[in-house]
């Protein structure tokens, strides 16, 4: 573990420790890979340590979580971890706070920031895809390989120390961008510095189908290049009505 816990990676770490113990009694042959996979999620002391600057944590949805109501009103939230420093925010990408969101809410004072399909103005390396995101070119849309990064509403500098440079990125999904009634996968990563300019600032508005398998995923990002763990979360969808 490369950071100190926050309390929502203890309180996740916790949750994840309950989960596999209830899979350790209920499956014993699954346990110990239910159980890496917990540690792994949870960001705990049991999380093989590897190489990569960059960590990205997703706090919502949680693993088989039934999210939403019409496929909407659901949360993505989720914190990347940079090098830490003086030049951390740089590096990062980070070009400001935004508080933005549709129509009125998109790139207006006091915390502008774009709002639409694609890369992120505030985190440019930043790729969010959604395995059953829709195709629909009117609205950027362009399925699976669509970076979701900039429909993010909420975006700021959660720690700015020597370890680390922890930036916070919360989206209330307004829309049934990614279906209703249906199994999905989000799949989250941050791209490395591809052009070399010291900036983690390359994600794409689009993925490519790069290991040419017919659909895009991690894998795809992982061909592209990435500079932290490709993260999946794999939940479901709810469509009904909230009432
Ligand atoms: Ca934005
Ligand atoms: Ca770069
Ligand atoms: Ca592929």
């Amino acid at each position: 573990m490369r950071h100190k816990p926050s309390k929502r990676t203890l309180f996740a770490a916790a949750t994840a420790g309950v989960i596999a113990a209830a899979t350790a009694v209920a499956s014993a042959v699954a346990a110990p890979e239910s159980a890496r996979e917990s540690a792994r999620e949870s960001g705990s002391a049991a999380r093989p340590k590897d190489d990569r600057p960059v960590e990205v944590e997703v706090f919502a949805p949680a693993e088989g979580d039934v999210a939403g109501a019409e496929g909407k009103g659901w949360f993505v939230d989720l914190e990347v971890s940079y090098p830490g420093g003086p030049d951390g925010l740089r590096r990062a990408g980070f070009s400001g706070a935004q508080l933005t969101g549709p129509a009125g809410h998109n790139n207006v004072p006091p915390l502008p920031g774009t709002f639409s399909p694609g890369q992120d103005d505030r985190l440019p390396g930043l790729v969010v895809l959604g395995s059953t995101t829709i195709d629909d070119p009117d609205r950027k849309f362009a399925g699976p390989g669509t970076n979701l990064a900039d429909l993010f509403n909420v975006t700021g500098i959660s720690d700015r120390s020597a370890d680390a440079t922890r930036l916070w990125d919360t989206w209330i999904v307004g829309d049934s961008i990614m279906g209703k009634d249906i199994d999905t996968v989000l799949t989250v990563a941050v791209v490395d510095d591809l052009d070399d300019n010291g900036v983690y600032d390359d994600a794409p508005d689009v993925v490519k189908d790069l290991n040419g398998d017919g659909r895009v995923d991690g894998k795809d990002l992982k061909a592209l290049g990435v500079a932290s763990e490709v993260e999946k979360v794999r939940f479901r969808l709810n469509g009904a009505p909230a009432a």
